[in-house]
């Protein structure tokens, strides 16, 4: 059948004017494809309209080349610009969805507060910073010489059995049951120069744990060193930490006990915060709690420290901070310092 040129050109006006319509509507790009191929496509009505162009007279052909050629353009450009508007708006509508508002209160932050054991220890620092004594670093993995040897007890010594320990896989090398080691090493350190030390850190004993034994626990040691040191400095300074800490009206009591590395030893008890003396369940009815064991550094152990006994004395004392902390704020149970429950720790804020 033979075209003639008005026809098609009719035909390509319709196009034109059902391609205006739709466009607008579609309304994401896979209508966007489906124009396309409709239009567009190899199968699509340009090319059907090229396909006719072929039955139209010779002369006509270039002109109606021309007009295809044009439509097929302008289509392709409308339909880009489409796509280009839903891409645009498609944007749009996701930076809305995700949209900040930074006038919104923010979430609050928990801010945290020291441990009471931190807070308790730091107070024992201050107290005996105020007192003269500087602090001194030493070794939580310690050897069996500086643990016990070189504080006069040696092997097979029944002062082992209060201070039973976990041993490394290193014969010999052992977590330290006490601070005490620590005077052998600030000794050394300092020999024959004076010294006035606290020696804080953490403490093993392969123990029972019950509500007033951890297996780990915190120990503040004390050491001075000097000419002439005696007892009176010992007590003026026990009485003072413990006033310190615990209020200018608590009764100091020092009694008799033992250590292999000091003589004579002292223990020290102050009257019982809860009842004031009279004697409660904290007190086991004494009237006095038990805080501290001290004494007068042992000439053995000063000449393992490298100081002549016969120049030079000292005394020293062992502090349990846990059990400090169990008596300033009435905690009856060691087990709560570290098991890390927040109901706990909170109070201490
Ligand atoms: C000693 O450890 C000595 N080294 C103390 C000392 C130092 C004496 C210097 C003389 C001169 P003791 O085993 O008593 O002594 O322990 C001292 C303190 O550590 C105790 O009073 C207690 O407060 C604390 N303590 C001991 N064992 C535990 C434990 N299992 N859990 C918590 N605290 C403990």
């Amino acid at each position: 059948m033979k075209q003639d040129s008005s026809e098609l050109q009719a035909q390509v006006e319709a196009l034109r004017t059902d391609a205006r319509r739709e466009l607008p509507q579609l309304k994401g790009l896979e209508a966007c494809e489906g124009f396309r191929v409709r239009y567009l496509g190899r199968k699509g009505m340009i090319t059907r309209l090229f396909e006719l162009m072929k039955s139209l007279p010779p002369e006509a052909r270039p002109a109606a080349g021309k007009l295809l050629n044009r439509a097929k353009r302008e289509l392709e450009q409308a339909l880009g610009e489409r796509q280009q508007q839903i891409r645009l708006s498609s944007q749009a509508q996701q930076l809305e969805a995700e949209a900040l508002d930074v006038t919104l209160p923010g979430r609050p932050v928990a801010l945290g507060h020291l441990h009471l054991m931190s807070q308790t220890l730091r107070e024992i620092y201050r107290i005996f910073a105020r007192l003269g004594f500087q602090m001194e670093r030493t070794r939580e993995v310690e050897s069996d010489e500086y643990n016990f040897q070189l504080l006069n007890i040696p092997p097979g010594h029944p002062a082992r059995d209060m201070w039973s320990t976990f041993y490394t896989t290193r014969p010999g090398l052992l977590l330290r049951t006490h601070t005490s080691p620590g005077q052998i090493r600030v000794m050394r350190r300092y020999a024959p120069q004076p010294v006035r030390a606290i020696l804080p850190g953490k403490c093993y004993r392969y123990e029972q744990v019950d509500a007033t034994h951890e297996m780990q626990f915190y120990q503040v040691e004390g050491l001075a060193v000097g000419r002439e040191i005696t007892m009176a400095h010992l007590k003026g300074v026990l009485i003072e930490f413990v006033r310190q800490l615990f209020g200018q009206e608590r009764r100091v009591e020092l009694r008799a006990s033992y250590f292999p590395f000091t003589e004579p030893s002292l223990e020290v008890a102050m009257d019982c915060i809860a009842c004031g003396g009279r004697g409660c369940r904290i007190c086991s009815g004494t009237g006095w709690l038990e805080i501290l064991g001290s004494g007068m550094v042992h000439p053995v152990v000063l000449q393992n420290g490298g100081y002549d006994p016969d120049l030079f004395s000292g005394f020293a004392f062992g502090i349990g901070p846990e059990r400090v902390a169990m008596l300033k704020y009435h905690i009856e149970d060691i087990r709560l310092f570290y098991s890390n429950d927040l109901r706990f720790t909170e109070q201490f804020g």
